[in-house]
């Protein structure tokens, strides 16, 4: 039988309204952890169904049931494996129930589980039915009141969310803490730790000068290792203070990081909790990247307190009205920190790397999807980053000042409530007086749009006309599609390289935002009094995320790189090209022709290299179009042919440039202590590509290169580069030698262990490497992160995942399924490199189908890995 959807249509308001809930958490080591529950519920007057209530719960024994401190009998309730239902309840009760739970043995990581020692929680989505009974859904909010009791010993701290208004000892070396969260909240947000744990304390005045407790926990031994996350979170509330007037609500913030965790990190009302490798960062352990994934991930789970917690979604459906907004607001955060220009050009690929391709693939959806059969595999790159992507188009359409005031009103109109993302919608409309009715199909309406534009110029009559022509291809479910409100912010470049001033009597084009509104399936706009012959500029700062076709010259996309002023287009222009030049490579292979690099990519990529002042647009640029993004431009997804031409682009760069790559090289050796500026990231990031390039070529003076940097490196974003390069192209010896010499070192740091795991299969040729990976002694499915670097790593990357031989498939599917006796939900997210197996050639589509169907008749399998199974056979 077939997964059942969930839909949006069946949405009811709850039929209760919960006005208090009090819970009690016995916590014990080696017995059931019991959860005393008393909630006081209200019959919801805006439902007409309150005689009865269901309460859901999985994976629990109920011990007591009473009703305003009478024990029901077994006629008042039914009991299933998916919850309790009370039967003929008065108007207003409170319930008291008593429930024996198993910390120790949840290793999905979702409700109340055990990790390194420590009792932590993950509630969203749905995790808190399994912590007690309760209607776990994002509408019903309440105020939580918390006690704790544990072992004083092993568990000194006792967390939840709120204040503490109460600690004090018990008998037998345990203890009690108190918690008390003044602002109600829906379940989802709860949050409980009990551990051993090391504290940085620091403080923060906010605006209105209240002093605010920011307390960061991790376990003993990396203590040294959470200053840059205080530093980010200090960041973090100036920013929310100074961009959207919002400032911290409670006199007290924790972090709290945890090894097992399933995704990077979590909300939870004034009691975030973090998975390590969000949180941890030191200059050895930690490379550049993972010093701003640190800091973008900080930023984002501390402005959910308003986007998300203060105003959270009436249903799971609404996810992206706060995921899609606080991924927005993290990003212009990073923006703001670190470089806007390469910010922004890292957004956009992982768009069109990732999110297109999902768009593409078996499990499209729309970024309010109206179906879902499992709440865990919505939070995807649609709902976060093309939901962050319509964030930055309302900013486009009405404005930065009309996108405040409208946020002021979002949170000031909706404080305290559970929405949808009309009402976020109908803010944006109220305070621009733009009608947003159209827009509105960016949230229904799944896929990625593509728009045609061709051009006119005509020189008598001093005119310039663009004509445009949007579809968008049909998804699963959605067979056609209805015009998008596309935003295009343009220019057009004179033949100085500066924007000409647009004069047009259309109101279609804003002159204050510079956007060309497209609202209809075809469109065209004339400029007047254009003196000669323009160079479109179009879909500047990638106002809309679309696919924009305009036949540039290669002649032309030159001139962009040099002379646009948005530098996101510059680059974009390089992608163009490279682009071109990678489809050429691979018709070239196709046809057994030598292999042929296009060499006005190879002078254009060369200029890049003349750059002097921004370091980081030369490594921008020399990010070339990805697997993916290649895969998505072919009909039939050929990727012996993809990598081949990839090879041959790199190759050839590298040849073409040695050179000025190793001059790039040399003039950015930092010396002294790290640190972690956006100058120094920048000089790491050309160095690190210069030396993987001249790598490349296989001469020994590049690997000593390399050697002498693994020696040498005074970062671990250093030593990281180095051993790619080694890995890449260095003796078997040598591999070993570094590879023993740095499980040696670091064998107690879980983070460098994970890398040391997936270091090991990016640089691996077939399945061998992975494989015994998996039976390392230090493997664990039971760790996301662990299972990650192994797994994770092998599937995205693609010579390794669509080896010739199927061996790959094979191995996926088999992780799957060993994954999903542990952790569905961590196991669904190794099925999506299988959704545009449909588009790939068909001797490869002969090898996946019997995998799939491999995965889909195994017993017991989650509907988390099932449906997303499902979707892959269906849209085939
Ligand atoms: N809101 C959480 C995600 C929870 C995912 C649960 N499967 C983290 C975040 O987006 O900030
Ligand atoms: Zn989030």
């Amino acid at each position: 039988m077939t997964t059942q959807a969930l839909k949006l249509a069946d949405y009811k308001v709850p039929t209760h309204l919960i006005d208090q809930t009090e819970l009690s958490f016995d916590l014990q080591d080696e017995a059931d952890t019991i959860v005393s529950a008393n909630i006081h519920f209200t019959a919801n007057p805006k439902s007409d169904d309150s005689s009865s209530l269901f309460l859901n719960g999985e994976q629990m024994t109920l011990k007591e049931i009473s009703i305003d401190g009478v024990a029901l009998s077994e006629n008042q309730y039914t009991l299933t494996d998916e919850g309790l239902t009370l039967l003929n309840v008065p108007e207003r009760f409170s319930l008291q129930t008593k429930v024996a739970i198993k910390p120790q043995e949840n290793t999905a990581l979702e409700g109340l589980y055990t990790s390194g020692g420590k009792f932590t929680t993950q509630c969203e989505a749905e995790g808190f039915r399994r912590i007690t009974y309760y209607m776990d859904r994002p509408d019903v909010l309440t105020k939580f009141k918390v006690s704790i009791e544990a072992d004083k010993t092993k568990y000194p701290q006792l967390l939840s969310n709120g204040n503490l208004i109460e600690s004090k000892d018990l008998e037998n070396g345990r203890h009690l803490a108190v918690w008390d969260d003044p602002w109600a909240k829906p379940c989802y947000l709860f949050a409980l730790v009990a551990g051993s744990l090391t504290v940085l304390e620091d403080s923060f005045k906010t605006m209105s000068g209240k002093e605010v407790t920011l307390k960061i926990l991790c376990a003993k031994e990396d203590g040294d290792k959470i200053d840059h996350a205080m530093e980010s979170l200090k960041k973090s509330m100036t920013w929310d203070e100074e961009t959207y007037g919002l400032e911290y609500d409670l006199n007290i913030f924790h972090i709290v990081a945890v090894s097992d965790f399933n995704m990077g990190a979590m909300e939870n009302k004034s009691l975030n909790i973090f998975n390590t490798s969000c949180v941890l960062a030191h200059p050895d352990t930690t490379t550049d990247a993972g010093y701003n994934r640190v800091e973008a991930v900080v930023a984002h789970e501390y402005f959910h307190n308003y986007s998300g917690n203060r105003v959270t979604c009436n249903n799971w459906f609404q996810l992206s009205l706060k995921e899609g907004l606080t991924v927005n607001r993290d990003s212009c955060f990073t923006m703001d920190v670190t470089s806007r220009a390469t910010k922004r050009i890292e957004d956009v690929k992982m768009m069109r790397a990732y999110q297109f391709n999902e768009d593409a693939g078996a499990n499209a959806h729309a970024v309010r999807p109206i179906e879902a059969k499992s709440m865990n595999n919505l939070y995807t790159l649609t709902i976060y980053e093309k939901g962050s992507e319509v964030i930055h188009m309302y900013k486009q359409i009405i404005g930065l000042k009309n996108f405040r005031k409208g946020t002021d009103l979002y949170f000031k109109r909706f404080d305290g409530q559970a929405v949808a993302v009309e009402d976020f919608r109908d803010c944006m409309a109220e305070v621009s007086g733009v009608d947003l009715t159209q827009f509105t199909r960016w949230y229904d309406q799944a896929g990625t749009p593509v728009v045609d534009v061709t051009s006119a110029y005509d020189a008598t009559a001093k005119t310039f006309t663009l004509n445009f022509k949007q579809s968008c291809p049909a998804t699963p479910g959605q067979p056609t599609k209805e015009p998008f409100h596309i935003p295009v912010k343009m220019g057009l470049l004179d033949s100085q390289g500066n924007d000409m001033v647009l004069e047009t009597e259309d109101t279609a084009y804003a002159a204050d935002t510079s956007v060309f509104h497209l609202k209809g399936a075809e469109q065209s706009i004339t400029f007047t009094n254009v003196k000669e012959v323009p160079l479109p500029s179009l879909l500047r700062d990638f106002s809309a995320p679309i696919t924009l076709n305009y036949e540039y010259s290669d002649a032309e996309l030159a001139r962009l790189i040099t002379d646009d002023n948005d530098p996101v287009n510059r680059w974009d222009a390089g992608q163009r090209l490279a682009m071109r030049a990678t489809l050429n490579l691979i018709d070239q292979f196709q046809n057994d022709q030598d292999l042929e690099v296009n060499t006005n990519l190879i002078s254009a990529l060369g200029e890049a290299l003349n750059e002097k002042d921004d370091l980081s647009m030369i490594a921008d640029m020399f990010m070339l179009p990805s697997f993916s993004e290649v895969a998505q431009k072919m009909d039939v997804i050929d990727p012996d042919a993809i990598l081949a031409a990839t090879k041959a682009l790199k190759d050839t760069l590298a040849q073409a440039h040695e050179e000025k790559l190793l001059s790039l090289y040399n003039a950015h050796q930092l010396s002294g202590e790290y640190k972690y500026q956006p100058v120094d990231v920048a000089k790491r990031r050309v160095q690190g590509l210069a030396l993987s390039l001249l790598c490349r070529l296989g001469k020994e003076e590049y690997i000593a290169l390399a050697t002498a940097r693994y020696d040498a490196a005074l970062n671990y974003t250093e030593v990281g580069q180095a051993m790619d390069a080694i890995l890449q192209k260095g003796s078997n010896d040598q591999k070993d030698q570094m590879l023993n010499a740095h499980y040696t070192k670091w064998q107690s740091e879980d983070l460098m262990i994970d890398d040391w795991f997936r270091k090991q299969v990016v640089s691996s040729k077939g399945t061998q490497i992975a494989e015994s990976l998996t039976k390392h002694a230090n493997f664990k499915y039971t760790n996301p992160n662990r299972a990650r670097s192994v797994i994770g790593a092998f599937m995205m990357t693609p010579k390794l995942f669509h080896a010739k031989d199927g061996e790959g498939y094979r191995f996926v599917a088999d992780q799957i399924l060993a994954m999903d006796k542990i952790n569905p939900q961590t196991a669904a997210r190794f099925c999506d490199q299988f959704s545009i197996w449909s588009k790939l050639d068909e001797d490869r589509k002969a090898l996946i189908k019997p995998n799939l169907e491999r995965i889909l008749s195994a017993k017991e399998l989650s509907k988390d890995v099932k449906s997303k199974i499902e979707n892959c056979l269906e849209s085939a």
